[in-house]
């Protein structure tokens, strides 16, 4: 399938969608982010996909949601055609592993997009922010609820209210990102960590995530009744006798999904 504002590659069991519009430092505009919803449709349902690479170019994985667009909405436009929700909330819907990995500027929406995702690879030269306040408004996409979780009240606060960028450095040491590596290498290193998830069972790594996504979404108790309950049913899976069988007979895995 064509796009215009996106590319996408696979390799073997790994899905890749780069942002690419370049002249404006890839700004979620409406119609590239419906280009992500079909890209992400597409590639949830190939079942030879096992994990998505959400990326950017070295200048830029987002500056933001496209402000020339926003610029004349009101606040009943923005409300009654529920401005740019639909298409951004798909990216939280994903049942398969879904990375960011980021370089240069994700600011605004392009930090927001970047948290929607499972975690943050960040190049060495990533800029994180949530810009709003300096342009008159807040965080639209989570951007206020997420960062909090990810890297706490006080920074969270700092970053919102002061509108400052974070450098991949910082964004490592508070928690937001998983892992960073040179700029230059963040191409073959995010390939690479993807396709180490994708070796495993792909039923057993969306449960992974689905148990790991109930910490942030309710009770303690509540989450892990529902880690055991996962947990349990992983019993009843062939991969599961497979992995296990393996270790014992000091072999690899062949895991059949
Ligand atoms: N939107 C539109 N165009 C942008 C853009 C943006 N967010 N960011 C950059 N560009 C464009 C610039 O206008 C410029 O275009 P031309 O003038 O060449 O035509 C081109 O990209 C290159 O940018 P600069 O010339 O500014 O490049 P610099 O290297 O000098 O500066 C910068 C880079 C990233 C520091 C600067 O461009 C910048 O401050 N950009 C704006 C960052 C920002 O404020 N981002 C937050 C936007 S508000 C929601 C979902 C999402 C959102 C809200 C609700 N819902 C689901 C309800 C999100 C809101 C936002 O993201």
């Amino acid at each position: 399938m064509a796009y215009k504002h996106l590319i996408v590659e696979t390799h073997e069991k790994v899905g890749v969608i780069f942002f690419d519009r370049p002249e404006a430092l890839n700004a979620l505009c409406e119609e590239l982010v419906q280009e992500l919803g079909q890209a992400l449709d597409i590639f949830e349902d190939d079942s030879n996909i096992h994990v998505i690479v959400l990326t950017g170019s070295h200048k830029a994985f987002a500056a933001g949601a496209d402000i020339r667009e926003m610029q004349s909405k009101t606040y009943v436009s923005a409300y009654m055609e529920d401005f740019i929700t639909q298409g951004w909330e798909r990216v939280t819907q994903c049942r398969k592993p879904i990375i960011a990995t980021v370089a240069g500027y994700a600011l605004g929406g392009g930090c927001e997009m970047a948290m929607m995702c499972d975690f943050i690879i960040a190049g060495d030269n990533a800029q994180f922010g949530q810009p709003e306040i300096t342009i008159g408004t807040i965080p639209g996409a989570g951007g206020t609820q997420r960062l909090a979780r990810y890297i706490g009240k006080s920074k969270a606060m700092d970053m919102c209210l002061t509108g400052r960028m974070m450098d991949a450095e910082e964004a490592e040491r508070c928690g937001l990102v998983s892992r960073v590596v040179p700029a230059g290498q963040l191409k073959g290193e995010d390939i690479k960590v993807a396709s180490k998830i994708a070796s495993f069972s792909l039923p057993v790594t969306m449960m992974a995530k689905e148990a790991v996504n109930q910490a942030f979404e309710t009770t303690l108790t509540s989450g892990l009744k529902f880690e055991r309950r996962v947990f349990h049913a992983t019993f009843d899976l062939e991969d599961r006798r497979e992995g296990m069988s393996a270790f014992v007979e000091k072999r690899e895995p062949n895991f059949k999904n």
